[in-house]
């Protein structure tokens, strides 16, 4: 970005006030932000006491050697005891920790003593492998309840586990396994997707024959589809029905030190090898137990929780696993996909199990809203009372439409912004505090201090755009990136002196409420202005005929840059129809202003999204300046950028 701050163009003047109901009997009331303001510290103390130590902490934060954090540093406890055993010993073991629905419709119900037996198992079944405490864990599996278990299971004994979605290639695995040295690999033959069994195992396969992997002495193997002709390394293979299901149901879990490492996750980004973000084990339970309670305003004994995230993305650990579990609570787990067999699939699991809290992505809001409002209409949504999202800047219409169709315009909505780096929820209306606003995600949550910042480091003033940045340690934050203290300082500590940063762009609004303009590296240079592609979509999804929108800005001779956008029409409008470029044209300089017009937008039928979700503007701004397009290997699907550069018009 260049020293003109960025614009602040989009006004929202919709609100929504917090359910009386759910604000008088919420979890956290506005006194959690003054306790917390008044000793962040103690208010941290105080949420670590959610948990059981073994050794309770003295200590809270250690920021003797910036930034480098050792919170609760003198505790010791087990995460995996946190998440299954305690509950079991408050007899708790027949509520239902698990509802998994596979995608073929298979089912299975997983009580927290089942849990806490299968989790014995597997720990058992590495101690077996030779696995120790400190000894890294890959884990490769579909969306499947042994995904839990075997997290769980790392967790006991204090190996840290390194999860690859699965749907990612032989390589991806295989730079993973090299980066973070693992010993074991638990995967399965195949999970499903889309009504078909995909198979796994070869790629791990494939992935053990690559340099840096040779430290690998087992393959622990799920069978979920039983899919014929799987290859099989004597000596090496083990099928978990084998290993697992002989071992004792009863272990016990050993305490480890508050900073001892709980998992890597690596996040790609856009250039460079993927970062293996360290997250360790006290602080990180303490935030997500936390913001679990806090952000979704969970009661154990009555809601059912569903996370649609994939356990292999940080979402998915922190909201899961570790967040939810560790509160007690009863939850989905769903292999499959949104459209599978048919587009209400989601609505039918809500339905069918009483969902009452949802957490999901925009990506898959915009989807649903783009397939059409009748499909969610023919299922029972009642049941839900809070919705969430996650993963990227909600467009205002998004949001709305979320409320309306899926919450009977009666769900708060929460938009929580976070990253795999900050191990949990940081900036979240509370649901029976906040007044909300759509598209935004407004305020630190109690114990978080964020702020946005101007080119100097200087906090901007309400009502003007900058970068995100933290301000304070976090008791989630990542410990550094694995094996590269230097790249955890250059990455997130040297932009600004002493402040964290998190690469994305925001905004204050006239009440010091934030709002998230996406990432920095997007933002769009037109004629000396600095525009938010966040702001320009959203624009143009609150038209009546869009879904979804990605702007990027394409070098252009006479403004720097151009606005150039890729649309998705919503169900029924038609790409052909005479004006609607310059109607939609029309439409976001009416909302923004002309500056903010786009100068070409282009209707298509996909945009490209990373396999979290995320549109990847890094591809489209290739397509725009007629580039041979860049690394698509962390693409969903590759076939939609030949689909988008088949419908350009030539170069223009
Ligand atoms: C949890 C997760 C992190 C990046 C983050 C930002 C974007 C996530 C958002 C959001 C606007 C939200 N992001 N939540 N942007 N509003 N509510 O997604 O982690 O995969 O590491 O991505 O996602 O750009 O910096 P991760």
């Amino acid at each position: 970005m260049s020293n003109e701050s960025l614009a602040n163009l989009l006004k929202e003047e919709r609100r929504f006030a917090p359910p009386a109901a759910l604000a008088a009997s919420a979890n956290v009331t506005a006194e959690a932000y003054e306790q917390a303001k008044a000793d962040r510290l103690g208010f941290w103390a105080a949420q670590a006491r959610r948990l059981s130590w073994e050794t309770e902490p003295t200590e809270v934060l250690d920021w003797s050697n910036p930034p480098f954090a050792k919170w609760f540093a003198d505790g010791r406890l087990n995460v995996a005891y946190n998440c299954v055993d305690r509950h079991v010993e408050n007899g708790l073991g027949d509520r239902v920790a698990l509802h998994f629905e596979g995608e073929p419709g298979d089912t299975r119900t997983i009580t927290y003593a089942e849990l806490q037996r299968e989790v014995s198992k597997a720990a058992h079944a590495l101690t077996e492998l030779g696995v120790q405490a400190g000894d890294r864990v890959a884990i490769y599996l579909p969306m499947i309840p042994e995904a839990v278990v075997a997290m769980l299971a790392c967790a006991r004994i204090g190996a840290p586990h390194s999860l690859v979605f699965g749907g990612f290639s032989a390589d991806a695995l295989a730079t993973r396994i090299n980066d973070a040295d693992a010993r074991v690999v638990i995967t399965a033959d195949g999970g499903y997707r889309r009504g078909k069994p995909s198979a796994l195992k070869p790629a791990v396969d494939e992935a053990l024959t690559r340099p840096g992997t040779e430290n690998v002495r087992s393959v622990l193997v799920v069978r979920r589809t039983g899919q014929e002709g799987i290859g099989w390394t004597e000596g090496r293979d083990v099928w978990w029905h084998e290993l697992v299901e002989r071992q004792p149901e009863e272990h016990t879990p050993q305490a480890f030190d508050a900073e001892h490492p709980l998992f890597i996750l690596y996040t790609s980004g856009t250039t460079g090898k993927p970062k293996g973000i360290l997250h360790t084990t006290g602080g990180y339970l303490t935030q997500v137990s936390y913001t679990h309670h806090a952000v979704f305003d969970l009661k154990p004994e009555s809601d059912v929780f569903w996370c649609t995230a994939d356990v292999g993305w940080v979402t998915g650990h922190s909201y899961i696993v570790y967040g939810p579990l560790s509160n007690g609570a009863t939850e989905v787990l769903y292999e499959g996909t949104p459209d599978s067999p048919h587009q209400g699939r989601w609505w039918e699991i809500v339905q069918k199990y009483g969902v009452t809290i949802l957490y999901t992505a925009p990506t898959a809001i915009r989807a649903a809203m783009k397939w059409g409002d009748d499909i969610p209409a023919k299922f029972d949504l009642s049941s839900l009372r809070v919705l969430g999202s996650v993963g990227e800047p909600i467009n205002p219409e998004a949001w709305v439409w979320y409320r309306k169709h899926i919450g009977g315009d009666r769900t708060p909505v929460v938009d929580t912004w976070w990253q795999t780096e900050t191990g949990g929820i940081m900036i979240s209306p509370l649901p029976g505090v906040t007044e909300t606003k759509p598209g935004s995600a407004q305020v630190p949550l109690p114990g978080i201090a964020a702020t946005v910042v101007d080119d100097e480091a200087r906090e901007v003033p309400d009502g003007s755009g900058g970068y995100l940045v933290l301000t304070e340690p976090w008791p989630s934050m990542l410990r550094t990136i694995w094996g590269d203290d230097q790249r955890y300082l250059d990455t997130y500590w040297s932009r600004f002196e002493g402040k964290y940063f998190a690469g994305d762009g925001a905004k204050k609004d006239d009440d010091g409420d934030i709002w998230l303009l996406g990432r920095v590296d997007d933002v769009m240079l037109v004629s000396g202005h600095n525009i938010s592609t966040t702001e320009v979509e959203s624009a143009l999804v609150s038209h009546p005929k869009v879904a979804e929108a990605a702007v990027v800005g394409a070098t252009d001779p006479q403004t720097t840059q151009a606005i150039c956008a890729f649309v998705i029409l919503r169900g029924g409008a038609d790409a052909e129809e005479e004006g609607l470029v310059e109607e939609l044209r029309a439409h976001v300089g009416k909302q923004l202003g002309p500056i903010a017009k786009p100068k070409r937008i282009l209707p298509v039928a996909e945009l490209p999204k990373t396999r979290s979700g995320k549109i990847m503007r890094r591809l489209l701004r290739d397509v725009a300046e007629h580039r041979t397009l860049g690394d698509v290997t962390t693409l969903t699907d590759s076939s939609v950028m030949d689909l988008i550069q088949s419908q350009l018009p030539a170069a223009s």
